[in-house]
């Protein structure tokens, strides 16, 4: 894919079955995060293909069409430190992992996908040894600003022989929100096996796909994620590999995540739970997730709350009422350029990340401001677009008289 930036998927990235039926079609968009600059407004914009497909073999949903990497990763804005309930789960996770991998002061901790340090600081506080791992080079700068060393790349077996030869084996390593953004994953979990200590863990989490297709989350589906993964897929993705997955935890975050716990096989120090693992899979059995309808069924649904969003936000507009945006979020650019929302139905989108401040959100070309915002123009009503934080973002806003919408799974005025 070097000099193409485009790339159609012929072969699950898992098994490498062609056996990959089209569930939906979010049209050409921009990159999620190719927010804009008022320079930048007057350039043509590149707009990319964003569909996804199904794997009947193995059950991984997964887009239709790559993007080169580099193109949406090397200057990265997107800092999970704007949200602070993400930063609570951070610390849980930190403290989760010490005690399930048995860590002791001074352990080595390797976080993949680094992004500013977020992380990693919870385990630095916890007394491990940490160092990142990230392509972004603009965020190794803010994570060095935050004490995080990083070493900037993209995680795979070559990388992994380079830290363990610079550095040591590590105890833990924890990969959040990443798994999903990498094209090579038996590479991911080679490169684990070199990096991980015998008796480490490797931990990641990401979105789960059995929650996306129940609840309509369309809006986290986009060119950064690969991948959308069921627990079939996870086990088929294993069977190759020198790790074995001893443990699986459901999150609530972001709308419902997994968390995934990887070990050598050679490691019996920790058991393996079987019998939670075999009871998601029969719930993923039960909600039929490897079936062709639930895909389909899911398609059709979002294509009704797109007619009903847009439908009911006009509504709003002709009576002549204000509508704000809250959260310049990746999913929020999907879901204005797939609904077709424009500057003539949102005023501006407010967003706690400073790098977005200032900037045009990629598509819409939706100005962004800071969060007090909306207090200067007290909008009749705020569209949630960081549905995921909804309560975070209500309870920092009891002041705002207005009204809350969100559009995912449904339209609703809260
Ligand atoms: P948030 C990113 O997606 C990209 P996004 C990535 N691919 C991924 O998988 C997920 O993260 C996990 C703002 N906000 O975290 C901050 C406020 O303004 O849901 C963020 O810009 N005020 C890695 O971008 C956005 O909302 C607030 O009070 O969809 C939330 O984005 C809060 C709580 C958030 O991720």
């Amino acid at each position: 894919m070097a000099n193409k930036e485009v790339k159609k998927v012929v072969n699950c990235r898992i098994c490498n079955s062609k056996d990959l039926i089209d569930v939906l079609d979010l049209g050409k968009q921009p990159i999620p995060n190719g927010f804009l600059s008022e320079k930048d407004l007057k350039k043509k914009e590149k707009r990319y293909p964003l569909a996804v497909v199904f794997c009947k073999n193995c059950s991984l949903m997964q887009l239709k069409y790559l993007i080169n990497p580099e193109v949406m990763f090397k200057n990265y804005l997107y800092i999970p430190s704007a949200s602070k309930t993400r930063v609570e789960y951070f610390k849980k996770m930190a403290e989760q992992v010490i005690e399930v991998g048995k860590l002791k002061e001074g352990d080595l901790v390797v976080d993949v996908g680094s992004n500013d340090g977020s992380l990693l600081i919870c385990f630095r506080n916890l007394g491990m040894k940490i160092l990142g791992i990230d392509p972004a080079e603009n965020l190794a700068t803010v994570a060095a600003l935050n004490g995080v060393y990083t070493e900037v790349g993209y995680f795979d077996s070559q990388f992994a022989k380079k830290v363990v030869k610079k550095y040591r084996n590590a105890k833990a390593i924890t990969a959040t929100n990443v798994i999903a953004h990498i094209q090579n994953l038996h590479e991911v979990l080679k490169g684990g096996d070199i990096l991980l200590d015998d008796k480490g863990i490797f931990v990641m989490h990401f979105p789960y796909s059995m929650d996306l297709i129940r609840d309509n989350l369309f809006d986290t589906i986009y060119h950064e994620h690969l991948s959308y993964f069921s627990i079939k897929s996870l086990l088929k993705l294993a069977e190759e590999s020198n790790l074995e997955i001893f443990d699986i935890k459901k999150s609530d975050l972001d709308g419902g995540s997994l968390r995934v716990f990887w070990k050598k096989k050679t490691y019996k120090g920790l058991k393996v739970n079987t019998k939670e693992i075999e009871k998601l899979l029969k719930e993923e059995e039960r909600f039929g997730l490897h079936t062709t309808r639930a895909y389909k069924e899911f398609a059709e649904r979002v294509k009704r709350l797109k007619e009903d969003s847009l439908r009911e936000l006009k509504k709003i507009k002709a009576k002549n009422k204000s509508i704000v945006g809250y959260g310049a979020a990746a999913k929020a650019n999907v879901l204005l350029n797939y609904v077709g929302i424009d500057n003539k139905l949102v005023d501006y989108v407010v967003d706690s990340t400073p790098y977005k401040q200032g900037l045009f959100a990629p598509g819409s070309h939706i100005p962004i401001f800071p969060e007090d915002k909306i207090y200067e123009t007290n909008p009749d009503y705020v569209l949630i677009f960081a549905w995921n934080f909804s309560k975070e973002i209500m309870g920092k806003n009891k002041g705002y008289k207005g009204k809350f919408i969100v559009l995912v799974p449904n339209f609703k005025i809260l």
